[in-house]
């Protein structure tokens, strides 16, 4: 963490000059369970782990933001006319800058909140498009700073929203709550069970290194954005199916109703969200009241979560597939494909003193089956966003 925040105030002081107002940091996430339910207003299980973004920012006295990023070298400004809604179209601000120009799109879009500009430096450990909610943590970082220095009254669920706000309406992504509710309101050593109708978020005790385990999350380097076609796909053939079944939501479709849909395609997409939903709950009820006995039988749960987001909602791929087959054939209690899919990172939960072992197991598995060596990292639940003062 003193790395990250040396770099991030390095970085504005060589861009600025001087020193920033302050440091704010938000973390990559990992999701144990509940998949492509946050859209279709169900359960997810996320935590965020120890990688953070930081932003070192201050006010500047004219309405402009200056962003400057560690890890491309280059200093992106943008004025009011950039981030106005009409704008923001027509004329977005490119790459990974408009999710900082979402944000402050976002907050000036809400009543009564007025953004001024800021000069921001970012810094990141977050892994980049590997599945691990890098946006999040730039979108977190980024507004909790400019809520703190603007001194804007925002309860965290309006944090949440802003955030998803943005995503979805400035960046084109049309993302769920998981990632920024993760990203914002972890605590170390829990997960966050999420109801996305109600916005009711529970922390369950989720204490790997007590139960002798360890997360490893597997990036296979196959790139993939939520901005992009098949995300997109995924969430209208929900809302389709809702429609046909006259639902407000598929949360509220049970075993039998959906077999009224006539198209085999979208049964199966409602059944995995079926599926996905029972298995969550079910599983933060009993590590809500100790009858897991053990987070290790986490595993079949997790296991059944990438069969069913492999065959019925189609958003795998041959390298997630690898990682996770190669993983419980290595003895993890349970593997998945984590985030949005169609690349990215799968989660495995394996023993601690067998983890080392376990990642050699995956890359002999990818490179026997041609595809790219993966990175591995360590998924320790961790502590939500912060400002920290260096
Ligand atoms: C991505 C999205 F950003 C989340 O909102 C969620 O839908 C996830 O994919 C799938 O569960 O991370």
């Amino acid at each position: 963490m003193d790395d990250l925040l040396r770099r991030a105030e390095a970085g504005y002081s060589r861009a600025f000059g001087g020193r920033p107002a302050g440091c704010w940091i938000a973390p990559g996430r990992v999701n144990v369970l509940g998949e492509h339910t946050d859209y279709n207003d169900g359960y997810s299980m996320p935590y965020a782990i120890g990688f953070y973004t930081a932003a070192a920012v201050s006010r500047s006295t004219s309405p402009t933001w200056q962003v400057w990023s560690e890890a491309t070298g280059e200093t992106v400004t943008f004025g009011p006319s950039r981030v106005s809604r009409d704008l923001s179209r027509a004329d977005p601000v490119p790459g990974w800058a408009s999710y900082v120009a979402g944000i402050v799109w976002s907050l000036s879009t809400l009543p009564g909140v007025r953004v001024g500009g800021a000069r921001i430096a970012i810094a990141s450990d977050v892994p980049l498009g590997a599945g691990m909610s890098s946006s999040a943590a730039l979108e977190i970082a980024v507004l909790s700073a400019l809520v703190d220095l603007y001194d804007i009254e925002l309860s965290v669920l309006d944090r949440v929203l802003t955030a998803r706000r943005a995503e979805n309406e400035y960046v084109g992504a049309p993302t769920g709550v998981l990632d920024q509710t993760a990203s914002l309101m972890s605590i170390p050593g829990h997960a966050l069970f999420m109801d996305s109708r109600s916005n009711v978020i529970e922390p369950v005790p989720f204490d790997l290194e007590e139960a002798g385990l360890e997360m490893i999350v597997v990036d296979t380097h196959v790139r993939h954005s939520h901005a992009t076609g098949e995300y997109a796909d995924r969430r209208r053939d929900c809302e389709r199916a809702a429609k046909l079944l006259d639902v407000a939501s598929l949360r509220d479709v049970n075993h039998v109703e959906y077999l009224a849909l006539p198209d085999r395609l979208l049964r199966r997409r409602v059944r995995h969200v079926i599926t996905e939903n029972a298995r969550t709950l079910a599983a933060a009820r009993a590590l809500q009241d100790g009858t897991l006995g053990d987070l290790r039988y986490l595993g079949a749960a997790m296991t059944e979560s990438h069969l069913s987001l492999m065959a019925d909602f189609e958003v795998s791929c041959p390298e997630l597939d690898t990682v996770v087959q190669a993983a419980i054939e290595g003895g993890a209690w349970g593997a998945r494909m984590m985030g949005g899919g169609f690349g990215g990172s799968a989660i495995a939960l394996v023993n601690a003193d067998r983890s080392d072992e376990m990642c050699d197991v995956i890359a002999e598995a990818a490179d026997l089956a041609e595809q790219p060596s993966p990175t591995f990292y360590l998924a320790v639940p961790s502590a939500g966003a912060a400002r920290i003062d260096t």
